[in-house]
């Protein structure tokens, strides 16, 4: 197929999600913290509310032509950030990853940035906002450890959990990409690389 190409193997596989532990070597960690500094200068991180009143534990962010927002009206995703100016454009660095790893040769269109502080957490969730759910997520973890939880294309049953640590990344695709997971918890302090602790999460997806 020509939208697809030849992708590294995955040093793990569960329910499906490809995991490719140590993909992102510490300077490539610290290269991308740089840029995502810069891009929170201009995209603020905030702390969105839920349709169900509870405000989420994690604090978010954008970039891309859209990014992911949520207030008490619902999930969306938007082109502008919530103090209105547009996302920023995502991170040469950050495409690199999505082009090295996804299999695919369409770009992402949005990059949603999560930072985890010592007690947040992400409810068991599917990632199903998007209008074609054959492309894949892929996700890179920055900072400290992360208990990542997978369960079932339903609510409820079995699950595995898996610790992401800096420099993984997750592929999310085919059969598993609407399978329930979430975070647990992080490791508050496991990782020296970003300087007051926490961790960040990268999302890339296509989402029309
Ligand atoms: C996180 N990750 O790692 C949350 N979604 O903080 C996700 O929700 C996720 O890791 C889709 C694909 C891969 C993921
Ligand atoms: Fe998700």
């Amino acid at each position: 197929m020509s939208n697809m190409q030849a992708a590294p193997k995955p040093t793990v596989v569960v329910r499906g999600f490809r995991i490719f532990e140590g993909l992102l070597q510490r300077d490539v960690q610290e290269a991308l913290v740089a840029d995502l500094r810069a891009l929170t200068r201009d995209a603020p991180f905030f702390a969105p509310q839920t349709p169900y009143g509870k405000p989420m534990s994690v604090r978010m962010t954008s970039a891309g032509e859209l990014g992911w927002f949520s207030d008490r009206t619902g999930y969306r995703y938007t082109s502008t950030h919530p103090k209105g100016q547009s996302w920023p454009e995502i991170p040469a660095s950050v495409l690199d990853i999505w082009d090295h790893i996804s299999g695919v040769t369409r770009s992402p269109q949005s990059c949603l940035v999560n930072f985890y502080g010592e007690n947040a957490k992400m409810g068991m969730h599917q990632d199903k906002d998007e209008k074609d759910l054959t492309w894949p997520v892929v996700s890179v973890s920055l900072g400290d450890d992360a208990l990542f939880r997978i369960g079932n294309e339903t609510r409820g049953g079995k699950t595995e959990s898996i610790w992401l640590r800096s420099g993984d990344v997750v592929v999310m695709g085919g059969a598993a990409r609407l399978t329930y997971h979430g975070i647990d918890r992080i490791r508050y302090g496991s990782s020296t690389l970003l300087p007051k602790g926490g961790r960040i999460n990268l999302t890339l997806r296509v989402v029309d």
